[in-house]
């Protein structure tokens, strides 16, 4: 079955002034689009690999055909990352959006970091030293959470984990609002995290 843009669950100003109206329009509609429309060109070919879903797909790279396999880890991997990122941010200020981590993740949060300013520090700085385009991971690795950086739109899935949460730190993802700035965008982008759909994401790697 071929891939499919979900409309954001927001307005695209829904996430201002943290992330840009325009910038939301570009990365949606333009971007993410581009990896789906890329990666069902490669699918029409392969109903095999058509047949299962996008983060199934990701978890079983390895056995894909090398003629295709690049061409999905980026644009299937891109559409994978995607999906997530919208879904777990939100308008800043309602509730469970922003400000601290609630529910269940927040005590495997201070479990295995010590405390929430601890994982800020961590996922910052893995966002913040991606060299060129990437995302920063909170992924469920074996009982434990970890924070991890992936290049280009590598899929934690790939690697054996379930991405959590993540940020995008490709310049798409914050130069109209922040040029070169890109800590500056790691620190604002805490504003618009969704804890109340990490939750669940959590709940589901937890199994
Ligand atoms: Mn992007």
């Amino acid at each position: 079955m071929a891939y499919e843009l979900s409309p954001l669950p927001y307005d695209y100003s829904a996430l201002e002034p943290f992330i840009d109206t325009d910038t939301m329009k570009l990365h949606h509609d333009k971007h993410h689009q581009t990896y789906i429309t890329n990666a069902n060109a490669v699918l029409e070919t392969h109903p095999e690999l058509a047949a299962k879903s996008v983060d199934d797909l990701l978890k079983d790279l390895a056995n894909v055909p090398e003629s295709v396999k690049t061409a999905l880890q980026n644009n299937a991997g891109g559409h994978s990352n995607h999906s997530i990122f919208w879904t777990i941010m939100g308008p800043a200020g309602k509730e469970g959006i922003g400000g601290g981590p609630t529910g269940a993740i927040a005590g495997q949060i201070t479990k295995d970091f010590g405390s929430f300013d601890e994982l800020k520090k961590a996922f910052n700085d893995a966002g913040a030293k991606r060299f060129g385009s990437g995302w920063a991971w909170v992924v469920w690795d074996n009982g434990k959470l970890k924070v991890i950086g992936t290049a280009n739109q590598d899929s934690p899935f790939t690697l054996g984990l379930y991405p959590i949460f993540g940020n995008d730190v490709w310049e798409h993802a914050y130069y109209l609002k922040y040029q070169n700035l890109r800590p500056k965008y790691l620190e604002a982008w805490w504003n618009v995290v969704n804890w109340t759909a990490i939750n669940k994401r959590f709940a589901t790697a937890k199994g």
